[in-house]
């Protein structure tokens, strides 16, 4: 370990440390069926409730140590008594992290929803939002994360500069209810399912939105949500300079979509975006100690537990490698106009092997160095599908 850590070998226990302190949510939505508007793939035993979902986030957390959190999606994950479901999360070594309001599910929502037309659709999709705030409290929850399909088809379908209005009236409204301590999330995508324009498309419309709003107003960056070859990484340093980077929603994707697994795709990508992070918190940017890291991915074909879990490594492999770069030394090339000498830092830590390192992080907190081996000698795969399918089929649930 020593030859690969250069200079950090000393350091590696700092390192150690950083990494135990980065938490990443996982998404409920990413335990249960999914699929395309083609075809979805039902997995055996996947999770139907809420309960379930959280017993399966349990298992990324036993795995990793690093998954304390579940985002819920409000009315996906809709239940009668939250204090039963903090009390059973709690059971679990869980707890509820950002609520996220369903903007998209209903017929009422055809032409938008707080970019429509009509007052009271706007009204309904307000008081749905205000209603996700009072679960987040009823849950102790601090986040509210924010994502809308509204947008149009064709040009002349609606104006433009109205619906920007009625946006940032309906989230005055929003924000207006928020509690102190609470902060609103707001992820922007730039087309899907809107073909023609989206209300919020990108992440300087998101942050106008944010700066109007308030200091509770930030704004979430879903890595999957952007043109090809767009400089995530940059975004990134501009959102932390200007104190607004509220979160992140990991995926990845080849060409559009975003619920392949994070770093499966573009991992250099992912570790110029951690890049920016660490660089700005070793410069005391505050912004950094507040980013929600929030995994937004649900799995088609693939095992969704084991999914779940090896993107949390592919997340901390990133971290990790950020964590090595030698910044003086990047510094100082930067300042003598060392273009190659620069690249070349970022390149040898990018080229280390992190993962002798993430196995000792991993021992030293009691856990298997090898999470997803772990995951599968723990037959908890195999139980749950036969014990869901069981029960599914005793009561008929057509799911299964
Ligand atoms: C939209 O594509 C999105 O990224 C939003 O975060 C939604 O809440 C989530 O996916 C639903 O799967
Ligand atoms: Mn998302």
């Amino acid at each position: 370990m020593q030859d690969n850590f250069g200079h950090y070998a000393t350091n590696q226990d700092a390192v150690l440390e950083k990494i135990q302190h980065l938490a990443i949510e996982t998404p409920s939505w990413g335990y249960g069926n999914s699929g395309t508007r083609f075809k979805v793939f039902p997995w055996p035993g996947a999770a139907r409730t809420l309960r379930e979902k959280l017993d399966d986030a349990a298992q990324v957390q036993r795995a990793t140590g690093v998954c304390p959190s579940v985002a819920i999606h409000i009315p996906w994950d809709k239940e009668d008594d939250w204090q039963a479901i903090k009390a059973y999360a709690q059971a679990q070594g869980l707890r509820i992290g950002a609520v996220n309001p369903n903007l998209f599910q209903e017929d009422v929502y055809r032409f938008g929803s707080l970019c429509h037309f009509d007052t009271s659709i706007r009204k309904h999709a307000i008081e749905h939002v205000i209603e996700c705030i009072r679960i987040a409290q009823a849950v102790d929850s601090q986040i509210i994360s924010l994502w809308l399909a509204d947008g149009t088809n064709y040009p002349g379908q609606d104006d433009l500069r109205q619906r920007r209005h009625r946006l940032l009236d309906s989230l005055q409204s929003i924000y207006a209810a928020l509690p102190a301590g609470m902060r609103l999330l707001i992820e922007y995508k730039f087309f899907e399912p809107a073909f023609y324009s989206t209300d919020l498309p990108d992440w300087g419309t998101a942050l106008l939105m944010a700066q109007k709003l308030g200091p509770q107003a930030e704004v979430l960056v879903d890595t999957g949500h952007h043109a090809q070859g767009t400089n995530v990484a940059q975004i990134i340093s501009q959102l932390l300079d200007e104190g607004r980077l509220g979160g992140f929603h990991f995926n990845d994707r080849r060409y559009a979509d975003d619920d392949l697994i994070v770093g499966s795709q573009n991992p250099f990508d992912l570790f110029c975006m951690f890049n920016e992070i660490v660089g700005a918190g070793s410069e005391g940017n505050a912004n950094v100690e507040r980013i929600a890291y929030m995994i937004d991915q649900s799995h088609n074909i693939e095992a969704k537990i084991e999914a779940m879990i090896q993107s949390v490594l592919n997340i901390q492999i990133a971290y990790t490698k950020a964590l090595l770069v030698d910044r003086p030394a990047l510094r100082a090339a930067q300042e003598q106009g060392d273009v190659l000498g620069a690249y070349r830092v970022l390149q040898a830590a990018y080229e280390t092997d992190v993962r002798p390192l993430l196995a000792e992080f991993r021992t030293r907190q009691g856990l298997d160095p090898d999470p997803i081996a772990a995951f599968r000698s723990s037959g908890y795969a195999e139980r749950v599908a036969h014990e869901r399918v069981a029960s599914a089929l005793s009561s008929g649930y057509p799911g299964a």
